[in-house]
């Protein structure tokens, strides 16, 4: 728990920014008409995005009236909640044991912290005991191998890596011999990729499809990685990766950096796919499941 309460104080820090500017709105002891609109501009600001933005404004007003609040802290807390139970939905944990391997994919736009986020989860699951197989199905550059190599030797569990190969190749590979050894995780680090990029879009479509062919009830997650910093353009990445790979759920990195949470509102209102796994920074303990009450109230600090 020691590990959680110091991701807690990282995650709490790299929302202050946002945060603070959201409870600067509550310094007053007024509640009226200027305190609702400071608070819409807070939100917008946090990459709530419009409809997120609305519904918690309608919502918190309704919370208000209800229990009479007369003070800005109450109102503060009143809006702690209504972003907890707006983000409820997206919490869910993360299930292996259920499959033979248990198949996940990672996706997501170059450099969101996919390698960095499959090493961390491979540690965690190796922690509790599951045996893992990693696939390099970034087979265009050596560094991307190379990497993954890293935590796979860094862990003690095995890869399957194959240099030039066709990704959906070697993801086949990794599943027929998740299968073979009876393994509990299969995790398939794919190359970044932007959703404008058809072709690649293509290929990770591809890859998808033949994992399917590998084990006919693969793939059993399919997570899309998400820079905390990228705003309101990661719900458009959650929607493009989602109509081409049928998204199971998310990993949201770099929370620790001039990160604009309120992204996850906007998520769950329009887009709502799990989050499974909340980053912090790039070491170990870094990454930690996800809370709705604990980030709403990191993000109203
Ligand atoms: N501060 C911070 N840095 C992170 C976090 N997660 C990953 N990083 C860093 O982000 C950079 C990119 O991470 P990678 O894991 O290589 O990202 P990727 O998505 O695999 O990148 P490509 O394979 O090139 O698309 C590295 O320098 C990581 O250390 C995080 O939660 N916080
Ligand atoms: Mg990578």
């Amino acid at each position: 728990m020691a590990t959680r309460s110091g991701w807690l104080d990282r995650l709490k820090t790299g929302l202050r920014k946002t945060g603070s500017s959201i409870t600067t709105v509550f310094t007053g002891a007024q509640i009226d008409d200027a305190l609702y609109e400071d608070l819409e501009t807070a939100l917008l600001m946090a990459d709530a995005g419009v409809q997120a933005t609305e519904f918690l404004l309608a919502d918190l007003k309704r919370r208000v009236k209800d229990t009479r609040a007369t003070d800005a802290t109450q109102v503060k807390a009143l809006l702690q909640d209504a972003i907890a139970d707006m983000l409820a939905p997206l919490e869910k944990p993360l299930t292996v044991g259920v499959y033979h391997p248990t198949v996940i994919m990672v996706a997501g736009v170059n450099g969101a912290g996919k390698t960095t986020s499959i090493g961390k989860l491979t540690k965690h699951l190796a922690d509790a005991g599951a045996t893992v197989l990693l696939a390099a199905a970034d087979t265009f550059r050596a560094a991307a191998r190379e990497q993954l190599a890293v935590w796979a030797d860094r862990n003690q569990v095995e890869i399957v890596s194959q240099q030039g190969a066709d990704p959906s190749a070697v993801s086949f590979d990794a599943v027929a011999a998740g299968r073979a050894r009876d393994l509990d995780v299969v995790l398939v680090d794919t190359a970044g990729r932007l959703p404008t990029q058809k072709h690649l879009m293509e290929e990770l479509t591809k890859i998808r499809r033949v994992v399917t062919k590998a084990d006919i009830t693969a793939p059993h997650e399919v997570l899309l990685v998400i820079d905390g910093n990228t705003g309101q353009n990661a719900l458009a990445q959650v929607k493009a990766f989602d109509d081409s790979v049928q998204l199971t759920g998310l990993i949201v990195t770099k929370l620790d950096g001039t990160a604009k949470g309120g992204v996850l509102c906007a998520i769950a209102r329009e887009k709502p796919v799990p989050v499974y796994f909340v980053g912090v920074g790039e070491r170990l303990e870094d990454l930690q499941t996800f809370r709705a009450r604990e980030f709403a109230q990191a993000l109203v600090g």
